[in-house]
């Protein structure tokens, strides 16, 4: 497998052309995107932490499977959130996810990460809402699951569920610190790859 970028998009005009099948990644600021993704793709091309909200690019990864498993693009959008954006930033942000979006016919999947000791924050149940409505395949995945005692896992999954989310499938918990349910999510990934 090899991992490079194809393209850091700022705006609209700078998302490339639709071509291989496409995984997104959403999620708050510092939940823990840029570290999942590099924990499932062995890079270390993802920026981690700095600062909260700096992210304001879609950042397109192409992952080459060779014989492996179907090449792809990991699509990493823009965290939403950051208590100390500005109004300027939240519309940028709802005007390049948009127009990402729309239309999007090779998304296949979008991995909505979710950090396991809050559960869903209210602006999650907004973008899950506004996900579903457009049509797209959402998969909830748990990050920073180190964070809990292993024993809780279970029992908050349940918890989550039962407050309600959407999800294509029961959420995923993991941890890109311990490397914990990668294997997991990559075959998910996988199945959503190869299925019509
Ligand atoms: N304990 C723990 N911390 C994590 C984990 N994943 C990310 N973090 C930390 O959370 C912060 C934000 O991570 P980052 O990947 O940059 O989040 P992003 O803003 O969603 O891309 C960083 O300080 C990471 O080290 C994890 O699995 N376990
Ligand atoms: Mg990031």
């Amino acid at each position: 497998m090899t991992v490079t970028v194809e393209a850091t998009c700022f705006t609209p005009a700078q998302l490339p052309p639709e071509g291989l099948p496409e995984i997104v990644v959403a999620g708050r600021s510092n939940v823990g995107k840029s570290s999942l993704i590099n924990a499932l793709l062995g890079t270390k091309l993802a920026h981690v932490g700095g600062t909260p909200g700096k992210t304001r690019s879609i950042n397109f990864y192409l992952v080459e499977g060779g014989d492996e498993h179907p090449s792809f693009r990991l699509v990493d959008l823009p965290g939403y959130g950051y208590a100390a954006r500005s109004k300027t930033e939240k519309r940028d942000w709802l005007r390049l996810t948009s127009a990402y979006l729309e239309k999007r016919e090779s998304l296949r999947l979008v991995c909505h990460l979710v950090d396991f000791r809050h559960g869903l924050l209210a602006n999650d149940r907004e973008l899950q809402e506004w996900f579903v409505q457009q049509g797209k395949n959402l998969l909830v995945v748990f990050t920073k699951a180190d964070k809990l005692p292993k024993g809780q896992w279970r029992g908050k999954v349940q918890q989550y569920v039962r407050e309600g989310l959407f999800s294509v499938d029961v959420p995923i918990v993991t941890s890109a610190e311990k490397r914990a349910g990668l294997d997991e999510l990559r075959s998910f990934i996988e199945k959503f790859l190869t299925a019509d």
